[in-house]
């Protein structure tokens, strides 16, 4: 690979409403001019993009009558057709409408979560219409700014009746769709339900249809929660539960800054490519940015194929670390393969480890693990400094 230049193969996609982010902020106007989706498509395409997502107020405003929805459904899937990108996911915008300001499928208003429900159904079709796999929910407004407004416990009820109901419809309607629920700490509610990526794995358990909803991590949600996303996509490997992914660039804990991915911690970028390559990861690499608001559309595209070229770059510098001879003797030294092995040999009882006096404690704690010394090999990598 010499020029970092994405193919369908790559399978990138980005939201509707990335790219088409107009730069508005709590504190300024929209600094550029509404995108029109079919540009977006054709755009993509040019750039070597896969796929493109959307909410669906994104492509049919909020309260469009029917006739209009469907001329634009129709205008678009051309698009999709002449350029050959997909719409691997679909997603129900619930916060920007002002009846959505308690939440959707958690407003204490039951009449608000009866009207979610039924924005999220109707989308659910449009979803399977188009040939998307992945439904993604997205809970922005599910949570509050004090503790007197919402019972945790009884939310949790209705969030679960409600993603058991859309469960429910899929599986009556025959669609071959499954949830993924997208965690966040904060913003814009002062706090979230199922902030995390491992809140959300525990929820998914105890719904009656786990087999059917996994997560949609966000690298920078993760990350303004203080939590390491390279551990938090490792454990939702570890479960099953890893259906799709959003990349983005977020500098600590602070505002969700979605920057381009790559941007922000560069090193966690790095071992992600890393483990999402090596673990077989064969979902949407997706992209969830925002392109700042200083920029007009050129920077809006600069960013978006930064996007790709870093997850590219990365992932090129993340098998020439695999690949380095002395990184694996680094590996070895570090016994970080001796993990693998189990901890009992099979047959093994517990008396027969009570059993055991062989291990000789000082001579092992004396050991170094030589994990700076692999890190740093890592780091070389990533800079691009040439093996010496
Ligand atoms: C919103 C949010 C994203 C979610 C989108 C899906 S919408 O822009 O900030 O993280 O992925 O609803
Ligand atoms: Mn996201
Ligand atoms: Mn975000």
């Amino acid at each position: 690979m010499t020029d970092y230049s994405p193919t369908p193969a790559d399978k990138f996609s980005f939201g509707l409403w990335t790219i088409g982010f107009r730069g508005r902020d709590p504190f300024g106007e929209a600094t550029r001019a509404e995108l029109d989706p079919v540009e977006a498509v054709h755009k993509l395409a040019e750039l070597g993009a896969w796929g493109i997502t959307f909410h669906d107020d994104d492509l049919v405003p909020f309260g469009s009558a029917d006739a209009e929805r469907t001329r634009i459904i129709s205008r678009f899937r051309a698009a999709l057709d002449e350029t050959g990108i997909v719409v691997p996911m679909v997603t129900t915008n619930l916060f920007s409408h002002p009846v959505f300001k308690d939440g959707a499928l958690t407003a204490n208003d039951r009449d608000v979560r009866r009207f979610a429900l039924r924005k999220v159904l109707r989308n659910v079709e449009l979803a399977a219409e188009l040939g998307a796999k992945t439904f993604v929910a997205w809970g922005g407004r599910e949570g509050a700014e004090t503790d007197a407004a919402k019972d945790v416990r009884v939310a949790l009820d209705r969030y679960k009746e409600g993603i058991d109901l859309v469960c429910e419809y899929i599986r009556d309607r025959g669609h071959d769709l499954r949830l993924a629920l997208e965690p966040k700490p904060n913003e814009p509610r002062g706090d979230i339900l199922l902030p995390t990526v491992g809140h959300a794995l525990a929820f998914i358990e105890r719904l009656e249809h786990p087999e059917m909803v996994g997560v949609n991590p966000e690298v920078g949600h993760e990350q303004m929660a203080g939590l390491n996303f390279v551990q938090g996509i490792g454990q939702a490997l570890w479960a099953g539960k890893l259906f799709h992914i959003d990349l983005n660039g977020q500098h600590g804990i602070k505002y969700d800054q979605d920057l381009r991915f790559g941007a922000g911690d560069v090193k966690n970028a790095f071992f992600l490519v890393d483990l999402l390559e090596s673990a077989g990861y064969d979902g949407p690499r997706h992209f969830d940015f925002k392109p700042p608001r200083t920029e007009d559309y050129d920077g809006v595209w600069a960013s978006a194929a930064g996007c790709m070229r870093n997850y590219l770059i990365l992932k090129e510098r993340a098998a020439a670390f695999r690949a380095d001879p002395r990184v694996k003797e680094a590996i070895e030294a570090s016994r970080v393969n001796e993990l693998a092995t189990p901890t009992l040999t099979s047959g093994e009882t517990a008396a027969d480890l009570l059993a055991d006096d062989k291990f000789d404690v000082e001579a092992a704690a004396a050991r170094g693990m030589h994990y700076e010394r692999l890190d740093q090999l890592a780091l070389d990598h990533l800079m691009g400094v040439p093996a010496r």
